[in-house]
């Protein structure tokens, strides 16, 4: 094993600097002959090779020891670290007497504990640290890819990809190289990821193949990811047995569909023994599923988790199942309350490998939502929440959007009421899943800074109580080493408060939508309004929104449970970020905040512009400022210019929309077109 290092892309996060401090160190390592553990030994080598430590031999003295409690010569520094088990993917981190230790049941953890003291750097070797124990709160961590082999002639290769091509597959075949993935597997260990879903949930007959003839390419790409302690997962057709096996039903309860599944995945395990299952959109947006045969997606769903059991492998099976053929006239369907309504009602049915993948929101991954009570109404369900590090309508990566207090927001969402359980809590056994920004572009996000989104994922998924600022500056200090004081306020400046400057100069009040139809980017208020996909903000003459009551609406605020059901319910107590989402409302509403809601949307968008504007004006400052490599500095420039248009085209677009809409002016006067 040798660690990858991949010429000509940026190293993000892990870049040899980053390692100063252990590898200065002399190094202890004690641990079996497992893959996992070759990696951490190889890391050690690595790292001490470049920055003068040394690997030491047992009865050498050393600065820091790496074991696994199982090893038979467990020195005395490590023995007399006492604490909680760290379990299978957990660590003991301690420091006395000059020694720094990390002690770990498995080699995972001592994988992760070996990040853990990498991302401290010279704080791990710096007086004495009571044992901590660090283990993962959520139990899968892990990214979804919506990578194809081909390339698809409207999504381009990876779907919803915003940084080139698929790092795994290229020109119809997979990547000669396979270097790079295996450099993409170590940034994801180092974040704690453990799971990575290679190709897209919408499966075309090329990728179908993965599951059968072309299986091999996942066998590679598997073995790149393992050596980082990372599982292989395959998105599948439910129509496979169709379309692959030449069967005429792809029926769950007919007993050769049944053998068929069966016999193809014992054939995957064969292959590739720690495969970690599959991943399926049904009856969703053109997929196959259950309903064509008067199935439910329990029967579909437990059919692949019956297939998978004997091999220890879970099935992903996504709640993103709605109507896109809607008839716009009709008030009463409602795309928010879909979900809730075709899985609630299964809660129970669902085999222990099976997992419900939720998407956050009830709708698609919108700049705010309030959160899918699925999520709430499934107790004897394991339930994962779905979230998109793809910006796909967060601005593309075009925009500067950092994304971690968002989702720091949905994990600590407590739907019962205060002091109740939260989203993080209610998913552990599941785990956090999020569709993944990354591709063959030079900087792996497009834009540079929106690698910060992929590190505080993965941060996010192993402990979600952690504060989003501080995950932020981790990732700086990590990614650029040379960086000071300035540069780190610099970067909190344009990023800590960016999701909420995305959000003032977008779609208004949780309403949602307002994208241009079909790529998703830039203002179109009205391209969805009379569509069939379900996405209406309702703006008359009068007012805005959705009305989603009970009393008068679709019902969907019924969905939750109380108090939230209520508090959504009640125009005066709803959250006004959340307001047009669950009421239609007069434009001189009064908001809670004081403003009414027309004067909000003429506010927000000034200042939404504005604050685009001061974070190409806090970035323009480092020009020629030698903590930041050139080529990147001019890479975030030229996004910032196109963030700042494209505010400004929002402002303008949203503005005018609503004055016109309203004939209300602008109470401060200022020029609405
Ligand atoms: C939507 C995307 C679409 C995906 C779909 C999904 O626009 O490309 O296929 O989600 O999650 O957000 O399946």
């Amino acid at each position: 094993m040798t660690v990858p290092h991949v010429d000509d892309v940026h190293p993000a996060w892990l870049p040899p600097e980053a390692f100063r401090a252990l590898g200065a160190r002399r190094v202890l390592v004690l641990a079996d002959a497992s893959e996992v553990a070759e990696t951490v030994r190889a890391e050690v080598a690595d790292a001490c090779a470049r920055h003068g430590g040394a690997v030491a031999a047992p009865g050498e003295p050393y600065d820091l020891v790496l074991a696994l409690t199982s090893d038979g010569s467990l020195p005395a520094a490590a023995q007399a670290v006492k604490g909680p088990e760290p379990g299978a993917e957990g660590f003991l981190l301690a420091r006395s007497g000059g020694v720094t230790v990390v002690l770990a049941d498995q080699p995972a953890g001592l994988l992760y504990g070996f990040f853990a003291v990498v991302r401290l750097g010279e704080a791990a070797f710096e007086g004495d640290r009571p044992a901590e124990t660090h283990r993962p709160a959520l139990a899968r961590r892990m990214l979804d890819h919506w990578d194809n082999i081909g390339v698809h002639p409207v999504m381009g290769q990876v779907e919803r990809g915003y940084s080139g091509g698929s790092i795994f597959w290229h020109d119809g075949v997979l990547h000669e190289d396979l270097t790079r993935v295996r450099a993409y597997a170590r940034l994801l260990a180092a974040t704690g990821v453990n799971a990575v879903a290679v190709n897209n949930v919408n499966v075309h007959a090329t990728e179908a193949r993965l599951l059968t003839d072309r299986l091999g390419e996942v066998a590679a790409l598997a073995a790149e990811f393992r050596a980082y302690g990372i599982r292989v997962h395959l998105s599948v057709t439910f129509a496979s047995p169709i379309v692959l096996g030449g069967l005429e039903t792809a029926n769950p309860v007919e007993e050769d569909v049944r053998a068929w599944w069966a016999r193809t995945t014992e054939r995957v395990y064969e292959t590739i023994p720690d495969f970690g299952g599959y991943v399926v959109k049904a009856d969703s947006e053109g997929q196959p599923g259950p309903f064509a045969y008067g199935r439910d997606h329990a029967d579909g769903a437990n059919m692949l988790a019956d297939a998978l059991a004997p091999h220890g492998g879970v099935v992903h099976w996504r709640a993103f199942v709605y109507n896109h053929r809607q008839d716009w006239r009709d008030r009463k369907t409602d795309r928010a309350r879909a979900a809730h309504d075709h899985f609630s009602p299964l809660d129970g049915r669902f085999r222990d490998n099976a997992i419900l993948q939720v998407k956050y929101g009830p709708i698609d991954f919108q700049t705010r939502e309030p959160i899918s009570p699925v999520i709430a109404a499934m107790p004897a369900t394991k339930l994962a929440v779905e979230l998109q590090v793809t910006q796909e309508y967060t601005g593309q990566q075009r925009h500067v959007c950092y994304l971690a207090p968002m989702w720091s927001e949905v994990l600590g969402f407590r739907f019962w009421g205060p002091g109740e359980r939260a989203v993080a809590d209610v998913t552990t056994s599941g785990g956090l899943v999020a569709v993944s920004n990354v591709g063959d572009d030079p900087y792996w996000t497009g834009h540079p800074l929106a690698q910060a989104n992929l590190y505080a994922f993965g941060r996010l998924a192993w402990n979600p109580g952690l504060d989003p600022a501080a995950i932020l500056d981790e990732w700086i200090g990590l990614t650029f080493p040379k960086g000071g004081e300035g540069l780190r306020e610099t970067l909190h400046g344009m990023m800590d408060g960016s999701w909420r400057t995305y959000e003032r100069y977008t779609a208004p009040l949780g309403v949602g939508f307002m994208v241009r139809p079909g790529h998703h980017y830039g203002p179109d208020v009205d391209g969805y309004e009379y569509t069939p996909w379900g996405t209406y903000h309702f703006a008359d003459r009068d007012g805005v929104g959705v009305d989603r009551t009970r009393s008068t609406g679709t019902g969907y605020t019924g969905q939750y449970p109380a108090p939230w059901s209520q508090v959504y319910e009640s125009r005066a107590e709803c959250p006004d970020e959340l307001l047009l989402f669950f009421h239609h409302v007069p434009y001189e509403h009064v908001l809670q905040s004081g403003t009414t809601v027309i004067q909000h949307i003429y506010d927000t968008h000034f200042a939404g512009a504005e604050e685009a504007a001061e974070i190409r004006a806090l970035w323009a400052k480092l020009e020629g400022d030698d903590v930041v490599d050139p080529a990147l500095y001019a890479r975030v420039r030229e996004r910032l210019d196109e963030q700042v248009r494209s505010a400004e085209e929002w402002r303008d677009q949203i503005n005018t929309y609503f004055f016109r809409k309203s004939g209300v002016p602008d109470a401060h006067g200022r020029t609405i077109h």
